[in-house]
C-alpha cells in the first residue's frame, strides 16, 4: 500500500499545489494520485469520501489511512512542522 493517497482533480489548482508540496518534500514516500475526473467511478469515489470524510472537495488527502484533509490543511501541517511526522519520513 502507499503511504499517502491524494484524491484528486487534473485541473483543480489546490490538488495541483498540494501534489507539488507532497512530490517535491516526499520523493521517495510511495504515493498514489487518483485524478477522479479522468475515471469512469469518480464521482462514486467522491460521494464515499464526503460520505466517510465528510470533506466533499478535492484534494482529499490521506496519510498513513488517516484521513488529513486538504491543500489547506497540508499546507498548515507542513508550516508547523508535523508533516513530515504524519508521513514518518
Ligand atoms: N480549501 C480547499 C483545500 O484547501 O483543499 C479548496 C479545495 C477546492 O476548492 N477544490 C475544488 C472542489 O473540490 C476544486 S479546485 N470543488 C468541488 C468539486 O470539484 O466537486
Amino acid at each position: 500500500d502507499s503511504t499517502i493517497a491524494i484524491f484528486s482533480k487534473s485541473y483543480c489548482p489546490y490538488c495541483k499545489r498540494a501534489k507539488t508540496l507532497i512530490t517535491s518534500k516526499f520523493p521517495n514516500v510511495p504515493t498514489k494520485i487518483y485524478e477522479l475526473d479522468e475515471m469512469s467511478e469518480g464521482s462514486d469515489i467522491q460521494d464515499y469520501l464526503l460520505e466517510k470524510t465528510g470533506q466533499s472537495t478535492v484534494p482529499n488527502i490521506f496519510i498513513n489511512k488517516k484521513h488529513v484533509g486538504g491543500c489547506d490543511a497540508v499546507t498548515s501541517l507542513d508550516s508547523q512542522g508535523k508533516l513530515a511526522q504524519l508521513v514518518g519520513a
